[in-house]
């Protein structure tokens, strides 16, 4: 009875083992081959279109833009809960569980494969499955030893002089054990899945030739900026700037096999090659790019500038029927937005945009073309990888969110969010008893009239603005409070339009629009 549930307990652990050194074998391989063909990754790419949304939200709401970094390491971990009841299986049936080990290693490989990877996908998984299979053997083996050497000297009795130093299959187990679990979440760590997760969103050199633009960004007038200490920049650095999408692996796109095909309820359908699309008048714009997800406060926003063409010219030369309401982008990873046909054709700078802050794109926003639409969620605009423009309606077909519990439509509401105190930061007053708050206030293409910050719950004060750059982007705000006593405070903010829309204070999740509500922090006063 007790050799018995140790022999499970052992096989358990081997279990565990044999999936680490699987997974951290297939990562190296996916590393060394530099495809996107990592067991994890191929997994999580083919669970992300199944999750259910609450899940989803909640993690971008936990994880933000680590929510990808987080499904990897859940995927692992679930991979080793696998692995305990492989183990499990196989303290009673080796073969069976050797099997059931393979079979759930070589998953990942039918799967990209099925998903149009190509064979060297399946080069990770069948390494991985080998390794983890060996791993298995051996340590089953060691197991048994184990098993039998306690075994023995149980029988041998209580008074033996050898018992102590004793189970050397034991500890040549565990040791085992131990090294390889170390080894494996060593390569886990050093993988391909890290490597592709942690890579800086700038990280991707391409070659693109960009020309110059044949109308220029507005010069940044001076008082664009305020100078306040731990306030977010106007423009973001590319490397800064937020990442939301559903694809674990950027898809790497060819510029020079890059198409974009505009079709649909359309006159003219058309094509149009890169060749052809840096040769046409490019105009650069800054935009100010806002994610659905963002919570109230959050950082799922960001300023660029952006170069490309106006997504209007390109619907006036492919002539849209009347009746189509609504443009269906599509990109390379099957991803899709719902973009209001009107919104798309007014005077506003929608870009089919080909770089972001003065260079081509990187890989993780859109290399080498995307969609960038002032005044609109990116969810319903904002389409990355994009290769393909749809002219119909929205009563005929349904984008990725859409599909999803989020709304057809996604404008921007007005927002506005404190960076300065720092949360729950204890601040000594300046010059007399100064106290500055600070922050951003965003309502792109309406722009922001007037930010108010309040203490708790006192009056709405009016706070400084900086200079306008566009109505597209956001502002900077700053505020001045006297008379604070020491101790804890909270400040709220809120934003009002160019249209008088004031941002309002009832707390809204967001879905299935953008999240509402006022952002409130809390400080303390020296
Ligand atoms: N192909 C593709 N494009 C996409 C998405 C996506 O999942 N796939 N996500 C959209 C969403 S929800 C947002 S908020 C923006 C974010 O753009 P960024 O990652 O460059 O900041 O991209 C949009 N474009
Ligand atoms: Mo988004």
């Amino acid at each position: 009875m007790m050799a018995g549930s140790r022999r499970t307990w052992l096989s358990v652990v081997t279990g565990v083992v044999a999936t680490l050194i699987y997974f951290g074998t297939a990562e190296l391989i996916a590393r060394s081959l530099d495809v996107a063909s990592a067991p994890a990754l191929l997994i999580g790419q083919a669970l992300i279109p199944l999750m259910p949304t609450v899940l989803i939200k909640s993690a971008i709401a936990v994880f933000g833009t680590h929510d990808k970094l987080a499904l990897v390491i859940t995927i692992v971990a679930g991979g080793a809960g696998c692995g305990a009841i492989i183990g499990w299986i196989g303290a009673r049936r080796r073969s069976l569980a050797l099997v059931v080990l393979i079979g759930f290693g070589l998953l990942p490989a039918v799967v990209g494969v099925s998903s149009g990877a190509g064979l060297a996908a399946t080069g990770p998984s069948l390494g991985g499955a080998a390794a983890g299979a060996a791993a298995f053997l051996v340590l089953l083996h060691l197991a048994g030893t184990a098993d039998h050497s306690s075994a023995d000297t149980a029988a041998a009795g209580d008074d033996q002089q050898n018992r102590t130093p004793a189970r050397p299959g034991r500890r040549a187990f565990f040791g085992l054990a131990a090294g390889l679990s170390a080894v494996g979440i060593a390569a886990v760590a050093a993988g391909q899945s890290a490597a592709t997760l942690v890579r800086s969103a700038a990280g991707t050199v391409t070659k693109l030739v960009l020309p110059r633009p044949a109308t220029s960004a507005p010069e940044i007038p001076a008082g664009a900026e305020l100078d306040v200490s731990g306030l977010t920049p106007l423009v973001t650095e590319t490397s800064d700037f937020y990442r939301i999408d559903t694809a674990l692996f950027p898809p790497s796109i060819d510029a020079g096999t890059w198409m974009l095909r505009v079709h649909g309820m359309v006159e003219n359908e058309f094509t149009i090659t890169m060749a052809e699309l840096l040769d046409l008048p490019l105009q650069e714009h800054y935009v100010t790019l806002t994610c659905v997800s963002n919570e109230v406060g959050g950082d799922l926003v960001g300023n660029a500038k952006w170069l490309g063409y106006p997504i209007r010219d390109l619907l006036a030369r492919a002539k849209p029927h009347t009746g189509a309401d609504m443009v269906l982008s599509g990109s390379d990873d099957g991803f899709t937005a719902s973009t209001p046909l009107e919104v798309l054709t007014d005077d506003r700078a929608a870009l089919l945009a080909v770089a972001m802050n003065g260079h081509a794109l990187p890989r993780d926003h859109g290399y080498p073309a995307r969609l960038v639409v002032p005044g609109l969620c990116g969810y319903v605009s904002a389409t990355k990888w994009v290769t393909d423009l749809e002219v119909t309606r929205f009563a005929d077909r349904e984008a990725y969110w859409t599909t999803r519990g989020w709304s057809t439509h996604g404008p921007v509401l007005v927002a506005s969010r404190i960076d300065v105190p720092r949360p729950g930061a204890t601040v000594a007053p300046k010059s007399g008893d100064r106290i500055v708050t600070a922050g951003m206030a965003w309502a792109q293409h309406t722009g922001i009239a007037k930010v108010q910050v309040r203490i708790d719950n006192g009056d709405w004060a009016e706070a400084e603005l900086s200079e306008e750059l566009t109505a597209d982007t956001w502002r900077q705000w700053r505020c001045e409070h006297t008379g604070l006593s020491s101790g804890t405070h909270t400040v709220a903010v809120r934003a009002i339009d160019q249209a008088g829309n004031v941002q309002t204070s009832e707390r809204r999740p967001p879905i299935p629009g953008a999240a509402t509500g006022l952002h409130e922090r809390q400080f303390t006063v020296e």
